[in-house]
Parts: C-alpha cells; sequence; structure tokens
C-alpha cells in the first residue's frame, strides 16, 4: 500500500523516466531501433528498476497512467531525433491491464499525435502469455492500432503455449526470444533447438525476429547463423537515457 502511494505521487511528481536500449541487425549490428524500458526516479532510492514497481503498477491499476506516460515521453524523444534527423523506431512494453481498459487505442492514437510520432516507427510489445490467454480481445483491441500503422510484437516468446492456429488471428509481426533460450545457446541442446524452431516458426509466419539478452559473441553467432535478424543485449549495450544513447550512437556508427 505504501509503495502504491508513492507511485501515485511519483507520477503527479513526474518521476517516471525512461532507458533506451538498441535493437541491432545481427548481421552488420547497424542500429535498426530501440526498446523503451521505464524507470522510476525516486527522491531518495535513485533509479528504481521495472521490477520493483511494475507489478504494483498493475495490481493498483496505475499502469494506466504509468504506460501512458511512458509512451507519451517514448514518443516525445523519438520526435525529437526525428527532427534532428535520425529516424528511431521504438519499442513500447504494454500490459494487460493496458489492453483491456476502455479507450487504450484512443489514448495511443492521441499520444501519436499530440507528440508528432509517426505510427509506422512505433512497435507494441506485449507477453506471449498474456496475447495467449484472450487472443479474441488483443485482436479486437488492437485493430485500430495496427490499421493506423503500429506494429506488435510478442515479447518473452517461447515461454509460454503458442499456437500456430491462434498466431494466424493475431496482429503480431515479431517475435522477441525470451533471454533464458539465448543464454542457453551453446550451453545445453534445448536452448540451441528451441531458438532454431523459433526461427523456423518465424520464417513460415513471415514474423521478424528480435533475440534479447545477447550477451556474448557466441550467442550473436549462433544467432546470425540460423537466420535472426535482429539482436538486443549488453553485448551491444544496455539500457540508457537519451543523452548517453545519442553518445553511444555516435561512438557506434
Ligand atoms: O529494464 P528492465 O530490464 O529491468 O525491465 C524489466 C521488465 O520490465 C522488462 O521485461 C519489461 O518488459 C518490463 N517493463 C519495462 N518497462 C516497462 C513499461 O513501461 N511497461 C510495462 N508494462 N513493462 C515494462
Ligand atoms: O523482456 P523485457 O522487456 O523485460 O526485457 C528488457 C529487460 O532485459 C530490461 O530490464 C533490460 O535491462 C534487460 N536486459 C536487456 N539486455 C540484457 C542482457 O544482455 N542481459 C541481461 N542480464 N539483461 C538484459
Ligand atoms: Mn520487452
Ligand atoms: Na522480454
Amino acid at each position: 500500500i505504501r509503495l502504491e502511494a508513492e507511485l501515485k505521487n511519483a507520477l503527479l511528481r513526474d518521476e517516471i523516466a525512461i532507458v533506451f536500449q538498441p535493437k541491432v541487425n545481427c548481421e552488420t549490428t547497424q542500429v535498426v531501433g530501440a526498446e523503451v524500458l521505464a524507470r522510476w526516479n525516486h527522491p531518495e532510492r535513485g533509479m528504481i528498476a521495472p521490477g520493483g514497481f511494475i507489478d504494483v503498477a498493475e495490481e493498483s491499476g496505475l499502469i494506466n497512467r504509468l504506460g501512458d506516460r511512458v509512451l507519451e515521453l517514448a514518443c516525445q524523444q523519438g520526435r525529437i531525433w526525428l527532427d534532428e534527423g535520425m529516424r528511431m523506431p521504438l519499442a513500447v512494453n504494454v500490459s494487460i491491464r493496458q489492453l483491456e481498459k476502455p479507450g487504450f487505442d484512443r489514448r495511443v492514437l492521441d499520444i501519436l499525435e499530440h507528440t508528432g510520432f509517426p505510427a509506422d516507427q512505433l512497435q507494441l510489445e506485449v507477453t506471449e502469455t498474456v496475447a495467449m490467454a484472450d487472443p479474441d480481445r488483443v485482436a479486437a483491441v488492437t485493430k485500430p492500432l495496427l490499421d493506423a500503422g503500429i506494429t506488435f510484437a510478442i515479447d518473452d516468446f517461447g515461454t509460454g503455449y503458442s499456437s500456430l492456429a491462434i498466431l494466424q488471428r493475431l496482429p503480431f509481426n515479431t517475435f522477441k526470444i525470451d533471454r533464458s533460450f539465448v543464454w542457453g545457446i551453446g550451453e545445453d541442446q534445448h536452448s540451441d533447438s528451441i531458438v532454431q524452431t523459433i526461427l523456423a516458426m518465424a520464417e513460415s509466419l513471415n514474423y521478424e525476429v528480435v533475440a534479447e539478452g545477447v550477451e556474448t559473441e557466441e550467442q550473436r553467432d549462433f544467432l546470425r547463423n540460423n537466420g535472426c535478424s535482429t539482436a538486443q543485449g549488453f553485448l551491444f549495450a544496455r539500457p540508457m537515457p537519451a543523452a548517453h544513447f545519442d553518445a553511444w550512437l555516435e561512438r557506434h556508427a
């Protein structure tokens, strides 16, 4: 309850911040976009990672305001980059509580409109378990957003129970391979096979794949050699505030 009250205050005091983690082409390491991650800039406890507050935000319903704020901050920064001549597609996490809340689609479109960030440069990430729990609802809620040009990724893919039949009815065009499988590459046979199976599924469904949590050259080489187009992880960069992201891009180029 205390954390909930504090989080409510944090929203009023504008203590929610975002960081950006680059997504790179596996082959060329060229930057193809970034995932946006929330942080709570707590006056006493410093930067708090989402593990420390997303659950509370979801249980209390504060996730709706927090999610709107994260999206708004992301689109504002994306627009700044565009005005500086840099196209940077952004992926923002959304939770089931946001998707379920009536008017979600309208609010997303409003934020795009008032920030001037293009819909076709925005991707929304929904975890696999959520996507599969109520596929019809997800399909209905995401329809107007899809029509506007927003794309959808299934986050933490491989940890749930996706069926091909259901996937075909859903609006996703990207799998994000869960980092637990990426970490198993070269370590256990199961992870190698699971990653290869996800890549094969993606090919037959015409999905893109982003491997998350890539930490070693060996993981990256395996992914590239098996046809994975995009990777994200500490091997390339940690999540960073916008100013650091700019500096990193300059060094990376
Ligand atoms: O930044 P970090 O790696 O600690 O993020 C941990 C988890 O929190 C990630 O898996 C991510 O999906 C989730 N997360 C981060 N930012 C947001 C956000 O803005 N909204 C939601 N719903 N989840 C987020
Ligand atoms: O799936 P999700 O949206 O939760 O993923 C983002 C989270 O993963 C962030 O909290 C980010 O800090 C974390 N992360 C990203 N890359 C790596 C990595 O290479 N290694 C580890 N340990 N965590 C990572
Ligand atoms: Mn994610
Ligand atoms: Na994930």
